[in-house]
């Protein structure tokens, strides 16, 4: 940037203020942004030292009849647009004009969002209606019929969302981000839209609005809280561990090509989890073991079935799955039976499983019980339970 203008300044001077070359293909019109959202604010930039009359006064360029600036689409136009000098002395001439879009429903509830108008003659009081496709041109009559133009085009953007996480806590919040800049409808004002949440345990979901991170960003945020014990209302969701949440924005200012009245599903989802560290979630008992009636055994003998019996108990407020696994291992550690069983607990539930096993020889055994969340999920809810027993 530098370079070019200092290549551009050399250009003017050797060409002085009365001899522009109507063939180098220079155009010292810049704008901040290669393309624009209908409802951006636009600043320009315009290079122009000849016009630096006064090198002691703010000069001003574009309001006259003779050398007007003009800020124009196929349809609309601000004519005479005054751009000011940044310094007394700098040559650099600057405006902003912001955009004011067409007559459209932005977010989906049946209103328009949008206020077109075109009005204003600078510097930065102006107003342009746009299209969704429309393209910009700026034009200079820098000298008696020599005119530079700019064009810079318009387009409406698909919008991103994402969960600031993968993983959230239960009764902890969860963050999510959109990014659409067609949304930052007016560029002085935070803007909202809205976002619906829902889980595995409430596809029903909530609406929640989103809030624009500064008045210029096109960026929103939005927080819900998850909860396991109280159902969804306001910006909190109902879900349970395990579950999936979805977040959705749906958007209707969409690029070509969709049309204007399309509107796009854009979803992201994360994982839920009980901020309770898995390996407390479920309490695991001492064994006991019975006979085939319920009989709590007093002596054990070889060749006779017997039932052990575990006990689990699930404190919390939700529902967990779980398996539940027994071993018996030898006196030399080889594991002579694995066996589990799957199976649900409800809140605050305690519940009594058993299995039963016949010892084949005398000998001292040991039983091992512990809790995983499934067959394919090994993550142990309790810790490992040891019982030895001895076979006369
Ligand atoms: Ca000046
Ligand atoms: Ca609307
Ligand atoms: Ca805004
Ligand atoms: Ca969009």
């Amino acid at each position: 940037m530098l370079q070019f203008l200092l290549f551009f300044l050399i250009l003017l001077s050797a060409f002085g203020q009365n001899a522009p070359n109507y063939n180098e293909p220079y155009s010292p019109i810049f704008t901040d942004k290669p393309v624009y959202s209908w409802t951006d604010k636009m600043k320009i930039t315009i290079i122009s030292p000849s016009w630096n009359s006064d090198r002691h006064q703010i000069d001003s360029i574009g309001e006259t009849n003779e050398h007007p600036i003009k800020i124009s689409t196929s349809e609309h136009s601000l004519d005479q647009y005054r751009f000011t000098e940044t310094d007394v002395n700098s040559g650099i001439f600057t405006a902003e004009v912001t955009l004011t879009g067409f007559t459209h429903d932005a977010d989906g509830d049946g209103d328009f969002d949008t206020t077109p108008r075109t009005i204003g003659n600078g510097p930065t009081s102006g107003f342009l209606e746009v299209d969704r496709d429309s393209a910009i041109t700026i034009s200079f009559e820098f000298a008696d019929a020599v005119v530079l133009v700019e064009s810079v085009p318009v387009r409406w953007n698909v919008g991103t969302i994402n969960f600031i996480e993968d993983l959230f806590f239960l009764e902890k919040s969860a963050m999510v981000r959109v990014i659409d800049v067609d949304m930052n409808l007016n560029p002085e004002a935070i803007d909202h839209l809205p976002i619906q949440f829902f889980s595995d345990s409430d596809v029903a979901g909530i609406e929640v609005n989103a809030i624009e991170t500064s008045e210029n960003s096109g960026s929103f945020i939005a927080t819900i809280l998850l909860s396991q014990n109280s159902h969804s209302s306001g910006n909190r969701l109902y879900s349970l561990p395990g579950d999936e949440i979805f977040a959705k924005y749906d958007d209707h200012t969409l690029p070509k090509p969709y049309s204007k009245s399309d509107n796009l599903a854009i979803e992201t989802t994360a994982r839920i989890d009980s901020s309770i560290p898995p390996i407390e979630r479920i309490k695991n008992s001492q064994i006991t073991f019975s006979d085939g009636l319920g009989n709590v055994l007093q002596s054990f003998s070889q060749n006779s079935q017997m039932q052990i019996v575990g006990t689990i108990l699930n404190e919390y407020d939700f529902k967990q799955k779980f398996v539940y696994m027994f071993q018996v291992k030898n006196d030399k550690h080889v594991v002579e039976s694995i066996s589990w069983i799957q199976g649900e607990i409800s809140s605050q539930q305690s519940q009594d499983i058993s299995q039963s096993w016949i010892p084949k020889k005398s000998g001292i055994y040991e039983i091992e019980t512990f809790v995983w969340r499934s067959i394919n999920d090994p993550t142990a809810l309790s810790p490992l339970m040891s019982t030895l027993i001895t076979i006369p």
